[in-house]
């Protein structure tokens, strides 16, 4: 029988412990999961980053920490982890993300708030232009970004990614490094930012970097707030570079009442919601990394710590 700590809210344990349990049935492994159990005695913490553990030193079994995030910065920097961490690859979360990138690409790819907010009753005729007259460019080639991309793809876009390795994506042009990242921006009519936030991506969306965007370019971001300059931003709204922004993570969470970003024309602020992760299928995650770790198998989604990411 292995021990199993569920630490995270109250309010994560009722909605993950029914499906924790089926997953564990179903995997045939025999296990005691609970949210209170002696630390040294803990064989596996399935962990969301607000939990009250922060110190894991007493954890002096456990074999490894599983992240119920996707992001995982404010547990990279923990240095009483010294265990193999993984952060959440769900496929119900992924889903979720496809929808939410895809509608915001549409509000913007076809000019909706030009009818939806229509108070002069103006019969504009424009007609929107076809997919596949439209570069989406999306930073971050990972499960969430390469899922966007190939539905993006799917609709017709011209589709550009950017990652800090290489990649290949069939039908996506893939970039990396500094060159392929002024290239990718050069080209972004509509950005997409699904990076995770470490050192090297902080700020990452600058005053050159927004300058390097074509005019009237939009900006989607529901990776992480630490990866726009909101200053630079705030600035390239107000000249009319960029057009509109929809963010959806904030350096600061929730975005204090008196920050700029509610109350500007430009921006649509989403309450970090573009995508969550699913309880039924992030548990069957969960206790497939726990079966792999029995097994002497490699986890899945192992975070390098050094990378942040
Ligand atoms: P992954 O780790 O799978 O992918 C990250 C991608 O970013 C990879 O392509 C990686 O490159 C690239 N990357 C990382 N660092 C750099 C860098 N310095 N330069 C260039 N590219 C870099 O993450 P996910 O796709 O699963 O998630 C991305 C982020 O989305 C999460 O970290 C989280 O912050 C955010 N998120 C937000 C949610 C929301 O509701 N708003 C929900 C879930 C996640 P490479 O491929 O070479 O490693
Ligand atoms: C995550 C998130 O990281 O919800 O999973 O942002």
């Amino acid at each position: 029988m292995i021990n199993l700590l569920f630490a995270a809210r109250t309010k994560r344990w009722e909605i993950y412990e029914a499906p924790l349990r089926s997953a564990l049935e179903a995997a045939g492994i025999e296990a005691n999961l609970a949210q209170d159990i002696a630390p040294d005695q803990v064989d596996y913490i399935i962990y969301a980053p607000d939990s009250d553990l922060q110190d894991f030193t007493p954890y002096t079994r456990a074999k490894a920490v599983l992240n119920l995030w996707a992001g995982v910065e404010q547990i990279t920097g923990n240095e009483t982890l010294k265990i193999p961490l993984a952060r959440m690859v769900d496929p119900g979360l992924t889903k979720g993300m496809v929808e939410w990138v895809t509608g915001h690409v549409m509000r913007y790819h076809l000019g909706m708030d030009a009818h939806i907010v229509n108070p002069d009753r103006a019969w504009q005729t424009v007609a929107p232009p076809l997919a596949q007259e439209r570069d989406v460019v999306i930073l971050g080639l990972g499960a969430l970004g390469t899922a966007c991309a190939e539905m993006l793809l799917t609709l017709g876009f011209r589709v550009t990614g950017w990652s800090r390795s290489p990649k290949n994506v069939e039908g996506v042009t893939c970039l990396h490094g500094a060159d392929g990242l002024a290239q990718a921006l050069s080209q972004a009519q509509i950005l997409v930012t699904l990076l995770p936030d470490t050192a090297a991506t902080t700020n990452i969306i600058d005053a050159a970097a927004l300058a390097a965007m074509p005019q009237g370019a939009f900006i989607i971001n529901p990776g992480r707030g630490p990866l726009i300059d909101d200053d630079a931003l705030l600035t390239a709204l107000d000249t009319g570079h960029i057009a509109h922004a929809t963010l959806d993570v904030f350096r600061i969470e929730p975005l204090p009442q008196d920050h700029p970003y509610w109350a500007h024309p430009h921006v649509t602020v989403t309450p970090h919601i573009a995508a969550e992760t699913r309880a039924i299928t992030a548990s069957e995650v969960i206790v497939e990394n726990i079966r792999r770790g029995e097994a002497g198998l490699p986890y899945l989604n192992l975070v390098d710590r050094a990378l942040g990411y």
